[in-house]
């Protein structure tokens, strides 16, 4: 890609002052630039680390990387495309039409690339916030944080890993230069990346240990290519592609009834995975091995037709034992066994409530979001905005995940919400807007206790989904349209706001 004249003119600026600073350009952060663009709005950056727009889906390269959730619904509502080749399509596919989106909506010119924000500090005196990049300084009246709950690779604390000799990478910093072809390689990890790598690279390697610490559920992978007819007919019967997202949103949708609401009936899909499992694994011994111990959903549900099959073939072992060491060229479990190796993956998942860019954000008090978190959890309202961080708003911050559909349908209502979030704050000559304390706790006590009944709190598993707490601060716990129609508009009265520089002036102002 290449480089954007923004690039030049910040590098001779000190400190450059933008109305909006948005960090990341993800699904999320180019969705809301699209957004911006489109409603005029163009005094805003994109400050994205990385150097092309993606997020997720430029960093996650490793082999057999594609998408759980069928692409006509993993995609923007704006820029549908009628040529994805299958139902669920792959890192590269997703990757280019995310470009393409980006290209053709024109918001590229708004992107610094390579430009990775080091902190975000509110000061009150201004009420701006300073902004520091590795592309300068910036200060901005409102900032976005959409850097997504899935960018930072948590990397296992094993004793000795440091020392090993071989390549070693996380799933999401694949190393495209390791040659695995007929090497001894270790897995670590059984999560939704594990399980697309495990039978990508199992025929490629001479022997592959997958080191299970907790076996997945996993359902069939409903996949395959879209025939040509198929394609004409998105392309040009109208109304053809809504009608099948419309389908696909709504199949997805009843999984809410079972997963937040009557985990009991959780147990249809449990007997499809246990026939799915009887069926691929004949091994009596492998089976028991991957067997889970625990309810359907609590963790994240995977799709997969070759996992299975890759794990039973000759050269590949499941290793339970649990692993004590990492040494030079092998890895030894607790029971002693050492089993040697010459390059190690760890597919071990991600900063998701303790992601070390919470220490970078430094909030009205003084008190970074790490902070923050680290005495309520990870708490905010309507995942869009959290008390103490005037301005500030986020995409796909806290309970806005999901396990079930697709993400960017819950992006797309907190753009609705920000966005119109901006345009209030201009109509109405507001110089701050914080979220209310008051409001904020009543929605996080709404949302536990609708968390109460759910699978992800009560199926006796430990997942990503919980916090240090216990608590889970990740999942939007009902129907996603019920998002969708929180985040309608912005709802002012929720909120805080001065409309002049000084912070002492703060008052509530009606919903308009
Ligand atoms: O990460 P994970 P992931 N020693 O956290 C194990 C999305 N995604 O990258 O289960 C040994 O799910 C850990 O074990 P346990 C999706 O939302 C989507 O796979 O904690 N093992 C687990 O098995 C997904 O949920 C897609 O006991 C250790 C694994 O590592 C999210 O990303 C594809 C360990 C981590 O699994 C994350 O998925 C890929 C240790 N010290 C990802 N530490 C698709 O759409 C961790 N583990 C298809």
């Amino acid at each position: 890609m290449s480089r954007k004249v923004t690039d030049k003119a910040v590098a001779n600026l000190p400190v450059r002052h933008v109305k909006t600073v948005i960090i990341g350009s993800g699904f999320a952060g180019l969705g809301l630039a699209i957004r911006l663009t489109q409603q005029g709005r163009n005094d805003f950056l994109v400050l994205e680390r990385g150097s092309d727009v993606g997020g997720t889906w430029r960093d996650n390269t490793y082999p057999g990387a594609a998408c759980d959730v069928p692409s006509h619904l993993y995609s923007y509502s704006f820029a549908l495309n009628p040529d994805w080749s299958r139902s669920f399509s792959k890192q590269g596919e997703i990757q280019q039409y995310i470009q393409g989106v980006a290209k053709k909506y024109n918001v590229l010119d708004k992107h610094i690339f390579d430009c990775d924000v080091t902190s975000a500090r509110w000061n009150s005196d201004t009420s701006q916030w300073e902004v520091e990049s590795t592309k300068g300084s910036f200060t901005a009246d409102t900032v976005v944080s959409a850097v997504g709950a899935l960018c930072e690779p948590a990397l296992p604390d094993i004793k000795g890993i440091t020392g090993f000799e071989g390549a070693v990478f996380h799933s999401a910093r694949w190393n495209h230069d390791a040659d695995l072809t007929g090497k001894r390689v270790a897995v670590i990890g059984t999560g939704a990346s594990a399980i697309q790598i495990v039978p990508s690279i199992a025929p490629m390697v001479a022997h592959l240990d997958v080191y299970q610490r907790t076996a997945p559920w996993l359902l069939p992978r409903m996949d395959r290519p879209y025939t040509r007819p198929e394609r004409l007919a998105f392309k040009h019967i109208p109304g053809f592609q809504r009608l099948s997202r419309a389908a696909i949103y709504a199949a997805r949708e009843t999984q809410v009834v079972g997963l937040a609401k009557v985990p009991a009936l959780m147990q249809a899909f449990e007997l499809i995975a246990k026939a799915k499992l009887r069926y691929e694994v004949r091994d009596r011994e492998l089976r028991a091995k991957v067997t889970p111990n625990f309810r359907i959903g609590c963790k994240r549900m995977l799709i997969s037709n070759d996992y299975y099959p890759a794990l039973s073939r000759d050269n590949v072992d499941v290793v339970t034992d649990g692993v004590a060491e990492v040494r030079k060229n092998s890895i030894v479990t607790r029971d002693g066994t050492e089993r040697e190796i010459d390059a190690l993956v760890v597919a071990t998942g991600f900063h998701v409530t303790d992601s070390p860019a919470y220490n970078t954000i430094t909030g009205k008090d003084g008190r970074t979001l790490s902070e923050v978190f680290d005495d309520l959890g990870q708490q905010g309202y309507k995942g869009s905005s959290i008390a103490n961080f005037p301005n500030m708003f986020f995409l796909l911050g806290p309970n806005v995940g999901l396990g079930h559909t697709s993400m960017v349908y819950m992006i797309e209502s907190q753009i609705n919400y920000i966005a119109d979030a901006l345009a209030t704050v201009d109509r109405l000559g507001l110089n701050t807007v914080e979220v209310r304390r008051d409001i904020q706790d009543a929605y996080n006590a709404s949302l536990r206790s609708k968390l109460e009944g759910s699978v992800w709190n009560n199926g006796g598993c430990a997942s990503w989904y919980l916090d240090k707490h216990g608590n889970n601060t990740t999942l939007w716990p009902d129907f996603t349209f019920e998002f969708r129609r929180l985040t309608k508009s912005f709802d002012v009265a929720a909120y805080e706001t001065s409309s002049d520089n000084s912070r002492n002036n703060l008052k509530v102002v009606t919903a308009q």
